[in-house]
């Protein structure tokens, strides 16, 4: 997953329902790219470079976790579903949306389809106008000079707002004092948690890890080693939770985990004996009894196939000998345990056929899936 950059891109309109395009952009960006944090006044321009109409023009702030790249081609993808046919003439023409990227972050990019920040940028007032609105103070450092200073520079007053405004679009999410996501190994639970937790503030507990010594010792001996192995991670779990949870008010602040400590449970069932089950269990209970449970609890499901290959991409070597069928007992492990107790309320959301980190409106679905739940379990 990769962390977000904020963006400035353009909007020019000389066709049709301006207004509409420009909005219309707005909500296509915010699905596909990421939140519209900021919007610009809209000014009405002549057209420069070319004989046609005027164009309304306007500017955005938008926080993306996707590269400039990629973003560049999503920007085109709207302009397509907007209605914009390029022709293959030289020079410019009318169009009913064009959006252009005018800085990403802090990044310089010159390939033969990008050019970061965007070459004629200080020369056009109906770029200069709209990005001094929302982003005055950005240094545009080969220039040297702030926004605003461009401006001004620029010594035009020929170009107007219009009374129109646009509105930003930005994500929503209902939030819970503690949330966790769970799933099998591979499911993309820390993924999930890591963007919840980054776009709404949360504080994150992740599970860590660290090298068991019995580890080694339970592959070659696995009768003799699995309890006191499962021990071990039921001891430096616990630590880990005690320490996290102490740092949090569970009343004011809002945390997201990437695992629940019944995982230890869970796993456990599969490595052990029945009567070492038995005590572990005992042991289990007597030293979780204290600690929290979430408010909401999200299972994610994920058919294997889907399973092994994130396994695969993400190419942690002690994993990549992870059969199927020990997937499968993991999750048929997690079913059983949810039926089991009636402590926590899980909801369970089939992810097979989604992709949150590469497609935004996957994210926003899960997103609108788990506030959904919070609604219900919350009242
Ligand atoms: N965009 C162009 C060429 N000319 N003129 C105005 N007023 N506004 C624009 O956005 C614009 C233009 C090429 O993208
Ligand atoms: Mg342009
Ligand atoms: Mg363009």
């Amino acid at each position: 997953m990769n962390s977000k950059t904020t963006t400035y891109i353009a909007l020019g309109s000389n066709q049709g329902n301006r207004i509409k395009y420009l909005q219309d952009a707005i909500d296509e960006i915010y699905k596909a790219i990421g939140d519209v944090t900021k919007v610009s006044k809209i000014y009405s321009t002549p057209a420069w470079g070319f004989e046609g109409d005027d164009f309304l023009n306007a500017a955005i702030q938008v926080e993306t976790r996707f590269s400039a790249e990629t973003t560049l081609k999503k920007l085109l993808n709207i302009e397509l579903e907007l209605g914009r046919i390029r022709k293959k003439k030289l020079g410019y023409e009318a169009r009913p949306i064009d959006l252009d990227i005018l800085f990403y972050g802090e990044e310089t990019i010159s390939t033969e389809r990008l050019t970061i920040p965007h070459p004629e940028l200080s020369k056009r007032n109906f770029v200069l106008f709209p990005l001094s609105d929302i982003a005055p103070d950005l240094l545009h450092s080969s220039l040297g000079k702030k926004i605003q200073d461009l401006k001004t520079d620029f010594n035009d007053s020929s170009i107007e707002s219009v009374l129109e405004q646009l509105s930003p679009k930005v994500a929503s999410f209902r939030q819970v004092n503690y949330l966790t996501i769970e799933g099998n190994i591979g499911s993309g639970k820390t993924s999930l948690a890591q963007m919840i937790a980054e776009d709404f503030n949360g504080k994150l507990i992740l599970e860590r890890f660290k090298d068991n010594p019995f580890l080694p010792k339970f592959y070659e001996d696995q009768a003799r080693f699995a309890f006191p192995l499962e021990m071990s991670f039921l001891a430096d779990r616990h630590q880990q939770l005690m320490d996290d949870i102490s740092q949090l008010d569970l009343f004011s602040d809002f945390a997201i985990s990437d695992y629940n400590p019944n995982k230890s449970l869970i796993f456990s069932k599969v490595t052990l004996q029945e009567d070492e089950y038995a005590l572990y269990k005992k042991i289990f209970k007597i030293m979780y009894s204290e600690v929290p449970q979430p408010d909401v609890y999200v299972y994610l499901y994920q058919n294997i196939d889907r399973l092994l290959s994130n396994i695969k991409k993400r190419g942690r070597e002690y994993e990549q000998n992870i059969e199927p069928d020990y997937l499968k007992s993991i999750h048929d492990g997690y079913l059983n345990f949810f039926n089991s107790q009636n402590k926590i309320d899980v909801k369970i959301i089939d992810i097979s056929d989604l992709d949150f980190v590469e497609n935004r409106e996957d994210y926003l679905f899960l997103l609108e899936e788990i506030s959904r739940i919070t609604k219900k379990s919350l009242g």
